[in-house]
């Protein structure tokens, strides 16, 4: 935890936890479904990675705008798509949140401000700078996040994104998630440097490292950022240091990271780190928490239920919603 924080209510630590443990186990869900060939296409999981999405997400109003990439399922649930129209996507169904045409790597909800996610690895980011110059010239007050990852900072699409947004002071944060791998290609193959948020510096905009793993350090850098740029004081770029405790995609031996490093990380999971903070703080006891893991549980098996019950899309629905009428 940082050491002067204003400190988030109870309500919404409590918030916070639930949403990192829907995260979680939604996923654990999505991929054992996924073992019995019940959701098609790929899948690239979020696991380990919770508290930046939650972190971020909890300083967030609706009419806000998230970018997220290949691996989004945890940025949409935390920007409020829920959580039967995620799954029924992901399960290919009609009633998904993009009517079975988005799949896990596109899934998104304008509604809720989540935009549909691009898959283009770091195609996201200078998006994001557009949603932060249209929230500027309509004086809406809304900002717009990229989520991406270590590999996207390499980029072309990220130096362009980056620099417009410092150069017209837009109101975007760019929250790079650091988990040390592009895929198999460990971080220091392809960086001479320790830090990407030190490349804020060649744009002119503040660069924070946080530890990734620690939801409330990431929300305290978030609720900054989110301020200043509301402000009109501009963009962030925000480096979460994090490890996801799982496989890149559907099949990853992992043979590019050691067990004993796997393990080392596994130890810092930050949801019963989380957990552990809040019984040991007095805001929430160890019953409650079991009452919203319980109540996690009962949404997803909502949301897979829903999913069943759902149809698959129409032939005749092919080419609706594709282009803007
Ligand atoms: C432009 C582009 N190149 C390659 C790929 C294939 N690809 C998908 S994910 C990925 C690794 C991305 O690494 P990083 O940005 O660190 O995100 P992470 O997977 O670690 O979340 C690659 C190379 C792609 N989707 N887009
Ligand atoms: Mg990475």
């Amino acid at each position: 935890m940082p050491e002067a924080m204003m400190m988030p209510s109870g309500e919404t630590l409590r918030g916070m936890y639930r949403t990192m443990v829907l995260l979680r186990r939604f996923e654990e869900r999505v991929n054992d479904l996924y073992m019995q060939g019940r959701i098609p296409s790929t899948l690239h999981l979020y696991i380990g990675q919770e508290a930046v999405a939650t972190g971020v997400c909890a300083n967030l109003r609706r009419d806000d705008h998230v970018l997220s990439t290949h691996r989004p399922h945890g940025h949409a649930l935390a920007k409020g798509v829920t959580p039967r129209s995620l799954m029924a996507e992901l399960m290919g169904k009609a009633t998904g949140c993009c009517k079975a045409k988005g799949g896990s790597m596109h899934v998104g909800d304008m509604q809720v401000g989540m935009v549909p996610a691009v898959a283009i690895v770091g195609g996201s980011i200078p998006i994001a700078s557009g949603f932060g110059l249209a929230a500027k010239m309509q004086k809406s007050g809304a900002v717009a996040v990229a989520f991406f990852g270590d590999g996207a900072t390499n980029e072309g699409a990220f130096h362009e994104g980056m620099n417009l947004a410092a150069v017209w002071d837009l109101p975007v944060l760019f929250v790079c998630e650091n988990n040390l791998y592009a895929a198999s290609t460990p971080f220091e193959t392809a960086f001479k440097i320790e830090n990407i948020a030190d490349r804020a510096a060649a744009y002119g905009m503040p660069g924070r490292i946080v530890d990734g793993n620690d939801v409330l350090a990431v929300y305290e850098t978030a609720r900054e950022a989110v301020e200043s740029a509301r402000a009109g004081e501009g963009p962030t770029l925000i480096e979460c240091k994090t490890y996801r405790l799982c496989g890149h995609s559907r099949s990853d031996p992992r043979t590019y990271r050691t067990k004993e490093e796997e393990a080392e990380w596994q130890t810092r999971d930050p949801i019963p780190r989380f957990r552990e903070w809040l019984v040991a703080d007095g805001s929430a006891s160890a019953g409650e928490l079991d009452e919203i893991e319980a109540d996690v549980e009962r949404t997803i098996d909502e949301a897979i239920a829903f999913g069943d019950a759902s149809p698959a899309p129409e032939l005749a629905d092919l080419y609706t919603d594709v282009f803007k009428e």
